[in-house]
Protein backbone atom coordinates (compact mmCIF):
# COMPACT_ATOMS: atom_id res chain seq x y z
CA UNK A 1 0.00 0.00 0.00
CA UNK A 2 2.72 2.04 -0.73
CA UNK A 3 0.23 5.32 -1.77
CA UNK A 4 -1.52 4.91 1.25
CA UNK A 5 2.33 4.81 3.45
CA UNK A 6 3.22 7.97 1.65
CA UNK A 7 0.10 9.66 2.00
CA UNK A 8 0.33 9.11 6.10
CA UNK A 9 4.20 9.96 5.94
CA UNK A 10 3.16 13.25 3.97
CA UNK A 11 0.63 14.10 6.54
CA UNK A 12 2.30 13.69 9.31
CA UNK A 13 4.97 15.39 8.06
CA UNK A 14 3.40 18.47 6.35
CA UNK A 15 -0.27 18.33 8.22
CA UNK A 16 -0.87 22.13 9.75
CA UNK A 17 -4.26 21.11 11.78
CA UNK A 18 -7.22 22.97 10.75
CA UNK A 19 -5.56 24.31 7.92
CA UNK A 20 -3.78 21.90 5.53
CA UNK A 21 -3.38 17.72 5.62
CA UNK A 22 -2.86 15.55 2.93
CA UNK A 23 -5.55 13.19 1.46
CA UNK A 24 -6.72 10.52 -0.75
CA UNK A 25 -7.81 12.56 -3.67
CA UNK A 26 -9.74 11.02 -6.51
CA UNK A 27 -8.33 7.88 -7.88
CA UNK A 28 -6.38 7.85 -4.54
CA UNK A 29 -3.42 10.06 -5.85
CA UNK A 30 -2.15 12.18 -2.93
CA UNK A 31 -3.66 15.72 -2.96
CA UNK A 32 -2.84 18.36 0.09
CA UNK A 33 -5.95 20.03 0.74
CA UNK A 34 -6.18 23.69 1.99
CA UNK A 35 -8.97 25.10 4.86
CA UNK A 36 -8.68 28.60 5.96
CA UNK A 37 -11.46 31.46 6.59
CA UNK A 38 -9.84 33.10 3.43
CA UNK A 39 -10.21 30.37 0.85
CA UNK A 40 -10.41 26.57 0.53
CA UNK A 41 -8.17 24.87 -2.62
CA UNK A 42 -6.74 21.23 -3.58
CA UNK A 43 -3.03 20.71 -5.36
CA UNK A 44 -2.22 17.44 -6.07
CA UNK A 45 1.46 15.84 -6.06
CA UNK A 46 0.24 14.24 -9.59
CA UNK A 47 1.89 17.18 -11.65
CA UNK A 48 1.81 19.46 -9.28
CA UNK A 49 -1.98 19.95 -10.23
CA UNK A 50 -3.81 22.63 -8.74
CA UNK A 51 -7.67 21.44 -8.98
CA UNK A 52 -9.60 23.93 -7.04
CA UNK A 53 -9.57 27.32 -5.54
CA UNK A 54 -12.43 28.73 -3.39
CA UNK A 55 -11.91 32.25 -2.30
CA UNK A 56 -14.24 32.74 0.76
CA UNK A 57 -17.72 34.29 -0.38
CA UNK A 58 -17.31 33.07 -4.23
CA UNK A 59 -18.45 29.70 -5.95
CA UNK A 60 -15.66 27.97 -6.95
CA UNK A 61 -13.11 29.75 -9.50
CA UNK A 62 -11.37 26.53 -11.91
CA UNK A 63 -12.84 24.24 -13.97
CA UNK A 64 -12.58 20.17 -13.83
CA UNK A 65 -13.86 17.76 -15.77
CA UNK A 66 -16.64 15.29 -14.64
CA UNK A 67 -14.70 12.86 -16.65
CA UNK A 68 -10.83 13.68 -15.55
CA UNK A 69 -8.86 10.14 -15.33
CA UNK A 70 -6.87 10.28 -12.01
CA UNK A 71 -3.32 8.14 -13.09
CA UNK A 72 0.10 8.53 -13.26
CA UNK A 73 1.16 9.53 -17.07
CA UNK A 74 -2.44 10.81 -18.00
CA UNK A 75 -2.98 14.97 -17.32
CA UNK A 76 -5.84 16.02 -14.90
CA UNK A 77 -8.40 17.85 -17.26
CA UNK A 78 -8.91 20.58 -15.71
CA UNK A 79 -7.49 23.44 -12.92
CA UNK A 80 -3.48 24.07 -13.81
CA UNK A 81 -1.83 21.69 -15.67
CA UNK A 82 1.30 22.71 -15.99
CA UNK A 83 2.99 22.87 -19.68
CA UNK A 84 7.10 22.24 -19.47
CA UNK A 85 9.45 21.93 -21.43
CA UNK A 86 7.44 22.57 -24.36
CA UNK A 87 3.93 23.87 -25.39
CA UNK A 88 1.44 21.15 -27.25
CA UNK A 89 3.17 18.79 -29.91
CA UNK A 90 7.29 18.86 -29.61
CA UNK A 91 8.18 20.16 -33.00
CA UNK A 92 10.86 17.64 -33.38
CA UNK A 93 9.31 14.04 -31.68
CA UNK A 94 5.22 13.12 -32.74
CA UNK A 95 5.27 10.81 -30.29
CA UNK A 96 6.46 12.79 -27.26
CA UNK A 97 3.95 13.69 -24.76
CA UNK A 98 1.87 16.86 -25.49
CA UNK A 99 2.88 19.99 -23.52
CA UNK A 100 5.73 18.34 -22.11
CA UNK A 101 6.35 15.39 -19.50
CA UNK A 102 5.34 16.99 -15.62
CA UNK A 103 2.16 17.33 -16.02
CA UNK A 104 1.82 13.80 -15.99
CA UNK A 105 4.44 12.56 -13.02
CA UNK A 106 4.48 12.77 -9.50
CA UNK A 107 6.35 15.98 -8.21
CA UNK A 108 7.64 16.01 -4.66
CA UNK A 109 5.83 18.17 -1.52
CA UNK A 110 8.51 20.14 -0.37
CA UNK A 111 6.44 22.67 2.04
CA UNK A 112 3.54 23.79 2.93
CA UNK A 113 3.55 27.15 4.93
CA UNK A 114 0.59 29.24 6.73
CA UNK A 115 1.20 33.08 6.18
CA UNK A 116 -0.45 35.59 7.46
CA UNK A 117 -4.19 34.67 5.69
CA UNK A 118 -2.94 32.45 2.87
CA UNK A 119 -1.05 28.95 2.94
CA UNK A 120 1.79 27.89 0.09
CA UNK A 121 2.31 24.75 -0.57
CA UNK A 122 5.47 23.98 -2.78
CA UNK A 123 6.36 21.21 -4.39
CA UNK A 124 9.46 20.32 -7.17
CA UNK A 125 10.28 18.13 -9.95
CA UNK A 126 14.46 17.56 -10.98
CA UNK A 127 15.12 16.10 -14.38
CA UNK A 128 16.34 12.10 -14.66
CA UNK A 129 16.89 9.79 -17.05
CA UNK A 130 13.52 9.65 -17.85
CA UNK A 131 13.25 13.26 -18.99
CA UNK A 132 16.48 13.01 -20.49
CA UNK A 133 15.46 10.48 -22.91
CA UNK A 134 12.66 13.28 -24.14
CA UNK A 135 14.95 16.31 -23.23
CA UNK A 136 18.45 16.12 -22.71
CA UNK A 137 18.53 18.74 -20.12
CA UNK A 138 18.75 19.53 -16.37
CA UNK A 139 16.57 21.43 -14.56
CA UNK A 140 14.98 21.88 -11.49
CA UNK A 141 11.44 22.88 -11.79
CA UNK A 142 9.60 24.34 -8.57
CA UNK A 143 5.66 25.31 -8.23
CA UNK A 144 4.34 27.39 -5.52
CA UNK A 145 0.83 27.99 -5.34
CA UNK A 146 -0.81 30.06 -2.47
CA UNK A 147 -4.19 30.01 -1.81
CA UNK A 148 -5.94 33.05 0.22
CA UNK A 149 -8.08 35.62 -1.01
CA UNK A 150 -6.22 35.59 -4.49
CA UNK A 151 -4.72 32.47 -5.92
CA UNK A 152 -0.91 33.12 -6.49
CA UNK A 153 0.96 30.38 -8.85
CA UNK A 154 4.79 30.82 -9.21
CA UNK A 155 6.62 28.37 -11.37
CA UNK A 156 10.55 28.74 -10.95
CA UNK A 157 12.72 27.08 -13.22
CA UNK A 158 16.57 26.53 -12.76
CA UNK A 159 18.93 25.76 -14.83
CA UNK A 160 20.97 23.13 -12.75
CA UNK A 161 22.78 21.79 -15.95
CA UNK A 162 26.60 23.09 -18.04
CA UNK A 163 24.85 23.86 -21.10
CA UNK A 164 22.25 26.44 -21.87
CA UNK A 165 18.18 25.94 -21.67
CA UNK A 166 15.47 27.02 -24.62
CA UNK A 167 12.12 25.97 -22.92
CA UNK A 168 8.33 26.80 -23.47
CA UNK A 169 5.48 27.18 -19.98
CA UNK A 170 2.44 27.81 -19.85
CA UNK A 171 0.00 27.81 -16.14
CA UNK A 172 -2.88 26.39 -18.58
CA UNK A 173 -5.20 27.61 -16.44
CA UNK A 174 -9.14 26.33 -17.11
CA UNK A 175 -11.41 29.00 -15.63
CA UNK A 176 -14.90 27.61 -14.69
CA UNK A 177 -17.74 30.00 -16.16
CA UNK A 178 -21.55 30.17 -16.20
CA UNK A 179 -22.25 30.08 -19.95
CA UNK A 180 -19.06 30.38 -22.79
CA UNK A 181 -21.09 31.88 -24.93
CA UNK A 182 -21.65 34.87 -22.45
CA UNK A 183 -18.52 35.40 -21.48
CA UNK A 184 -15.88 38.30 -22.54
CA UNK A 185 -11.90 38.42 -21.76
CA UNK A 186 -11.14 42.23 -21.65
CA UNK A 187 -6.95 43.27 -21.68
CA UNK A 188 -5.69 42.05 -25.34
CA UNK A 189 -7.33 44.68 -27.55
CA UNK A 190 -4.44 45.61 -30.51
CA UNK A 191 -2.36 42.67 -29.12
CA UNK A 192 -1.51 40.50 -32.41
CA UNK A 193 -2.24 36.79 -31.81
CA UNK A 194 -1.67 33.24 -33.79
CA UNK A 195 -4.57 31.23 -34.15
CA UNK A 196 -4.44 27.64 -33.80
CA UNK A 197 -7.39 27.25 -35.67
CA UNK A 198 -6.23 28.81 -39.02
CA UNK A 199 -2.83 27.67 -39.55
CA UNK A 200 -1.41 29.36 -36.47
CA UNK A 201 -1.36 32.56 -38.87
CA UNK A 202 -0.79 35.98 -37.44
CA UNK A 203 -4.47 38.32 -36.33
CA UNK A 204 -4.56 41.10 -34.41
CA UNK A 205 -7.62 40.93 -31.30
CA UNK A 206 -9.66 43.89 -32.18
CA UNK A 207 -11.85 44.86 -28.57
CA UNK A 208 -12.48 41.90 -26.32
CA UNK A 209 -12.46 38.65 -27.02
CA UNK A 210 -15.68 36.99 -27.30
CA UNK A 211 -15.67 33.00 -27.33
CA UNK A 212 -18.35 32.46 -30.18
CA UNK A 213 -16.48 29.25 -31.80
CA UNK A 214 -13.62 26.82 -31.14
CA UNK A 215 -10.75 29.45 -29.80
CA UNK A 216 -7.62 28.57 -29.65
CA UNK A 217 -5.23 31.71 -29.46
CA UNK A 218 -1.54 32.43 -28.54
CA UNK A 219 -1.55 36.37 -27.91
CA UNK A 220 2.05 37.43 -28.36
CA UNK A 221 4.52 39.62 -26.55
CA UNK A 222 2.15 40.73 -24.08
CA UNK A 223 2.77 41.56 -20.50
CA UNK A 224 -1.16 42.35 -20.21
CA UNK A 225 -3.61 41.12 -17.56
CA UNK A 226 -6.77 39.83 -18.81
CA UNK A 227 -10.24 40.33 -17.47
CA UNK A 228 -12.86 37.53 -17.65
CA UNK A 229 -16.42 39.02 -17.85
CA UNK A 230 -18.79 36.25 -17.30
CA UNK A 231 -22.41 37.74 -17.27
CA UNK A 232 -23.43 33.72 -16.20
CA UNK A 233 -21.99 33.74 -12.68
CA UNK A 234 -21.92 37.50 -12.56
CA UNK A 235 -18.55 37.94 -11.98
CA UNK A 236 -15.04 38.57 -12.93
CA UNK A 237 -11.81 36.91 -12.85
CA UNK A 238 -8.48 38.45 -12.91
CA UNK A 239 -5.55 36.71 -14.55
CA UNK A 240 -2.57 39.03 -13.50
CA UNK A 241 0.98 38.06 -15.02
CA UNK A 242 4.83 38.31 -14.40
CA UNK A 243 7.41 37.59 -16.51
CA UNK A 244 5.22 36.31 -19.21
CA UNK A 245 4.92 37.33 -22.97
CA UNK A 246 2.33 35.48 -24.25
CA UNK A 247 -1.11 34.82 -23.11
CA UNK A 248 -3.02 31.55 -24.72
CA UNK A 249 -7.11 31.80 -24.72
CA UNK A 250 -8.54 27.96 -25.44
CA UNK A 251 -12.14 26.98 -25.80
CA UNK A 252 -12.39 23.55 -27.87
CA UNK A 253 -16.14 24.64 -28.62
CA UNK A 254 -18.52 21.54 -29.51
CA UNK A 255 -16.64 19.98 -32.32
CA UNK A 256 -13.28 20.39 -30.44
CA UNK A 257 -15.15 18.85 -27.47
CA UNK A 258 -15.77 15.73 -29.30
CA UNK A 259 -11.42 14.57 -29.29
CA UNK A 260 -11.66 15.37 -25.66
CA UNK A 261 -13.44 12.09 -24.06
CA UNK A 262 -12.05 13.05 -20.80
CA UNK A 263 -14.12 16.22 -21.06
CA UNK A 264 -17.40 15.86 -19.29
CA UNK A 265 -20.30 16.00 -21.52
CA UNK A 266 -21.17 19.47 -23.16
CA UNK A 267 -18.99 20.97 -20.40
CA UNK A 268 -16.80 22.42 -23.23
CA UNK A 269 -19.79 25.49 -22.56
CA UNK A 270 -18.36 25.86 -18.77
CA UNK A 271 -14.81 26.03 -19.14
CA UNK A 272 -12.46 29.08 -21.24
CA UNK A 273 -8.41 28.49 -20.38
CA UNK A 274 -6.61 31.81 -20.39
CA UNK A 275 -2.68 30.77 -19.82
CA UNK A 276 0.16 32.95 -18.52
CA UNK A 277 2.67 31.63 -20.46
CA UNK A 278 6.51 31.72 -22.65
CA UNK A 279 5.72 30.16 -25.62
CA UNK A 280 5.64 29.88 -29.59
CA UNK A 281 8.76 33.11 -30.39
CA UNK A 282 8.62 33.20 -26.68
CA UNK A 283 10.48 30.60 -25.31
CA UNK A 284 12.94 30.95 -22.84
CA UNK A 285 16.94 31.06 -22.76
CA UNK A 286 18.17 30.65 -19.50
CA UNK A 287 22.24 30.26 -18.97
CA UNK A 288 23.69 27.44 -16.57
CA UNK A 289 22.92 27.94 -13.15
CA UNK A 290 20.07 30.94 -13.91
CA UNK A 291 17.07 30.93 -12.35
CA UNK A 292 13.61 32.33 -13.90
CA UNK A 293 10.11 32.82 -12.35
CA UNK A 294 6.45 33.10 -14.27
CA UNK A 295 3.80 33.74 -12.06
CA UNK A 296 0.16 34.07 -12.80
CA UNK A 297 -2.42 35.90 -10.01
CA UNK A 298 -6.03 34.68 -9.66
CA UNK A 299 -8.71 37.23 -8.37
CA UNK A 300 -12.16 36.75 -8.60
CA UNK A 301 -14.66 39.84 -7.69
CA UNK A 302 -18.43 40.43 -8.48
CA UNK A 303 -19.46 41.93 -11.60
O1 LIG B 1 -3.57 25.66 -24.63
C1 LIG B 1 -4.39 25.34 -25.72
C2 LIG B 1 -3.97 24.00 -26.26
O2 LIG B 1 -2.64 24.03 -26.71
C3 LIG B 1 -4.92 23.58 -27.37
O3 LIG B 1 -4.25 23.56 -28.60
C4 LIG B 1 -5.43 22.20 -26.91
O4 LIG B 1 -4.59 21.20 -27.44
C5 LIG B 1 -5.29 22.33 -25.39
O5 LIG B 1 -4.04 22.99 -25.22
C6 LIG B 1 -5.45 21.07 -24.58
O6 LIG B 1 -4.34 20.26 -24.70
P1 LIG B 1 -4.37 18.85 -23.92
O7 LIG B 1 -3.09 18.17 -24.29
O8 LIG B 1 -4.45 19.15 -22.44
O9 LIG B 1 -5.62 18.15 -24.40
Amino acid sequence: METATSIEELQREFAIPDIAGIVAGDGGLPKVRITTPQAEGEMYVHGAHVTSWKPAGAEEVLFLSSRSQWHEGIAIRGGVPICFPWFRAKSDDAKAPAHGFVRTKGWTLDSIARQANAVTVTMSTVSDDDTRKWWPFDFRLVHRATFGAELKLELEVTNTGSAPLRFEEALHSYHRVGQISEVHLRGLDGVVYLDNTDSNCEKMQHGDVAIVKQTDNAYVNTANAVELLDTGLCRRIRVIKENSLTTVVWNPWQEGARSLPDLGKNQWQQMVCVEASNVLGFAVDLAPGAQHRMGATIRVEDL
